[in-house]
């Protein structure tokens, strides 16, 4: 039996397997420049955050329908149950679709769809954070907002993703003022590629309730003093920080350390499909390269459902 967790990084662009684009590229008549899933899976080479979400931007193309959407998000969560994630707060891209044509409305109806299902079909509660852009301009963020704002009850939170570098979280400022006006709860990416000062600026401009990522925290101890003392959690992801080469080599992750020094940590996917593994992947992928004890994969597991956005009696279901 795998340990119970909660996943809190997710996109769930990031779930689409090359079995499924394929399939979904036939029947929305969509045409891929890859012969065959093998020579897709061929070009799960990345060097950076970039040229991944080169790729990640470009496959997303087979998504049109609400029934795309439904079918995408069954997948993941059927995959999730399986690994033993019994609630998942689901990152979604809507500039990524509304780019390409594909209403805002379509997205979170189609991805509704496979949540209203969720609980009774795979055992697993389920939230919604928007994300927005960072790469886009704060303009296009805020438009977003008031797209969705026919479909707020759908939505916990927002967050904020994409190219990292260049695009501070404080390009965000009124966005976020926006959607905390709105009661939705924040989150955003940093120190995923970015320096320790884009996780002082998501805490302290956004008012982040959670860093995604904030791997490079380590290189900052004020800042590291700060997330044990405010016991803020960090989302990590460490087998996308290898295939991305934030680290070279999962032994070299700074996750070990972070528990060792008090920080909040979760053990999360990200984009499962492009990385070589779901969430009990990388929690049995850290456990053998960092040689992590019994106890601390339950912390772990702990801290995934603490850091939730559950309500206190329905977080401590899960454990
Ligand atoms: C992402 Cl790994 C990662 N980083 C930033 N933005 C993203 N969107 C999807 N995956
Ligand atoms: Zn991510």
């Amino acid at each position: 039996m795998p340990l119970p967790k909660a996943e809190l990084h997710l996109h769930i662009e990031g779930t689409l397997e090359p079995e499924l684009a394929f399939a979904l590229a036939a029947r929305n008549g969509v045409e891929l420049p890859y012969a065959d899933t093998e020579e897709l899976r061929k070009a799960y080479q990345f060097s950076d955050l970039q040229s991944f979400l080169d790729l990640y931007y470009e496959l997303m193309a087979v998504l049109r329908t609400e029934q795309d959407f439904e079918e995408l998000t069954d997948a993941y969560l059927e995959r999730a149950a399986a690994q033993g994630v019994r609630h998942a707060e689901i990152f979604f891209d809507p500039q990524a679709h509304m780019a390409r044509g594909v209403g805002i409305g379509t997205v979170i109806e189609g991805l509704g769809r496979a949540l209203d299902r969720s609980e009774e079909r795979h055992g697993v509660s389920t939230q919604l954070i928007m994300c927005f852009l960072r790469d886009q301009s704060a303009e296009s963020a805020m438009e977003t907002l008031e797209a969705a704002k026919p479909y707020l009850n759908r939505i916990v939170g927002v967050g904020l993703d994409s190219a990292e570098v260049g695009h501070p979280p404080v390009k965000f400022r009124e966005v976020y003022e926006a959607a905390a006006a709105l009661g939705l709860r924040r989150v955003a990416h940093a120190g995923e590629e970015g320096p320790p000062a884009y996780i002082w600026e998501a805490l302290d401009v956004l008012g982040v309730e959670r860093v995604d990522h904030g791997l490079r925290a380590m290189e900052d101890q004020e800042l590291v003093e700060r997330l044990v003392r405010e016991r803020v959690p960090l989302t990590l992801c460490p087998l996308s920080n290898v295939r991305l080469r934030a680290v070279d080599v999962l032994e070299q992750h700074p996750l070990g350390r972070m528990l060792d020094a008090g920080l909040m940590c979760t053990v999360n996917s990200d984009d499962p499909a492009y990385f070589g593994g779901y969430v009990g992947d990388n929690f049995h992928a850290v456990r053998d390269a960092l040689g992590l004890e019994l106890e601390q994969m339950r912390v772990l597991a702990r801290n995934s459902f603490e850091a939730a956005f559950l309500e206190h009696d329905e977080g401590r279901r899960g454990r």
